[in-house]
């Protein structure tokens, strides 16, 4: 009997009957887009879920932290940032104009180690875009410290950390802004989109402006802009979605602890991202498979594979290994050591709230008989 595929990501959606009402008045007001009436509506309400003040909504994270950077003024120079990550985080840097500069990360957050960042700043320097990783909140103090000393913007790609908390408190009110993505494959979607996290309402105004092509008025522009807005039908999957938002996450973690019991204590496999993080929205499941697991991270994936199960390498290769960016400094060879050593042993193992405990024990006996 050939068994369904089980895939790394399932989005989530939000019940129907919540969606219909929306679309219906959609259909009935015919305001389909340019800060309809249902946008508003989500803004308003995301800011209340979140406890942030100023959130703009946008059409994907790439667009938006395309747009934060033109905001912060850095559309040229270097901007260091992980290698490790998804290529939109490089991209954005480059589409707005800077070029991305690596620094190597922390072992345990696999997050931007503030303390490799120093030797990297040049005159040149203008910003930091550091990233949530799977939602683990970065080092946020030791960056702003540095950041501060050099006169630094830092822009977070918060692509994976919606309702992520530290000290109680969303992580999305540090740095100078932070992007979120809501893809379908996030822990909240609104199929595509993403929203700008300021912290002041001019900022925000700014960034409204810079996704509606930089227009002030029907007669005036701010700037020149591009069209990063978010449609009524996303706003509208959005506002829905919200409604069951706390389950979505408690059912996330619910997963996360029955991987962390069964697997946390095999030789040669580690957990890493669960290890003291309060407030986390287990966004992933990544783990790692060091030369002492009895098979490698590569083959584990193709064992996996073969029982219709589809973990990621997420994220490998390194942006820094890949075209253009391979030949930037410091991604040669032999920089970027534990950048380059967690990507050699990374496997995300699937995640979603409605992962039934069959279906996980199939992912968990697979990789225990391997
Ligand atoms: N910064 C970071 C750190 C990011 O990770 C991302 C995006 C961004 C910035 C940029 O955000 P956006 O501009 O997208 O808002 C996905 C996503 O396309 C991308 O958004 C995401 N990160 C990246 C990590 O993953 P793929 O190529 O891995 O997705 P795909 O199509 O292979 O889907 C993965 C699995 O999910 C599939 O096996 C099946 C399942 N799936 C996927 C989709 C799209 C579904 O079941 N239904 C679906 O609709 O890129």
């Amino acid at each position: 009997m050939s068994r369904s595929p089980i895939y790394v990501a399932r989005p989530h959606l939000p019940d129907l009957a919540d969606v219909i009402p929306l679309l219906e008045e959609i259909w009935d007001n015919r305001i389909l887009s340019n800060n309809g009436p249902v946008l508003l509506r989500f803004e308003s309400a995301l800011s209340d879920y979140l406890g942030v003040e100023h959130i703009s909504l946008v059409a994907n994270a790439t667009l938006g932290t395309v747009l934060a950077m033109q905001q912060a003024g850095v559309t040229s120079g270097e901007v260091i940032t992980t290698p490790f990550s998804f290529v939109a985080t490089s991209n954005a840097i480059t589409l707005a104009g800077a070029t991305p500069v690596f620094a190597d990360l922390d072992p345990v957050t696999l997050n931007l180690d503030p303390t490799k960042i120093e030797a990297l700043i040049t005159p040149q320097t203008k910003a930091l875009l550091p990233v949530h990783i799977f939602g683990v909140p970065c080092d946020i103090d030791g960056l702003a410290e540095v950041a501060d000393r050099h006169g630094l913007k830092v822009l977070y790609d918060a692509a994976h950390a919606f309702g992520v908390h530290r000290n109680g408190q969303s992580i999305l009110g540090h740095g100078d802004m932070s992007v979120l993505s809501f893809h379908a494959t996030k822990v909240f979607n609104t199929f595509e989109g993403g929203a700008v996290i300021s912290q002041d309402r001019e900022t925000k105004l700014a960034i409204d402006s810079l996704a509606n092509f930089g227009l002030a008025n029907v007669e005036r522009f701010n700037a020149i802009g591009t069209n990063a807005k978010m449609n009524e039908f996303s706003a509208a999957v959005g506002l829905a979605q919200l409604c069951g938002i706390d389950e979505v996450l408690s059912d996330r973690a619910r997963v996360a602890q029955r991987y962390t019991e069964r697997l946390s204590k095999i030789r040669g496999l580690s957990c890493p991202c669960l290890s003291g993080v309060v407030g986390h929205n287990h966004y992933a499941f990544p783990i790692l498979i060091d030369s002492t697991f009895h098979i490698s991270r590569d083959e584990l994936q193709i064992r996996l594979e073969e029982v219709n199960v589809f973990a990621r390498k997420y994220f490998s290769p390194l942006i820094s290994d890949i075209e253009p960016y391979k030949t930037l400094s410091p991604a040669g060879p032999a920089g970027l050591p534990v950048a380059r050593k967690i990507a050699s042993e990374v496997l995300c193992l699937p995640i979603y709230p409605d992962l039934d405990a069959a279906s996980q024990d199939r992912i968990i006996e697979r990789v225990l008989e391997c």
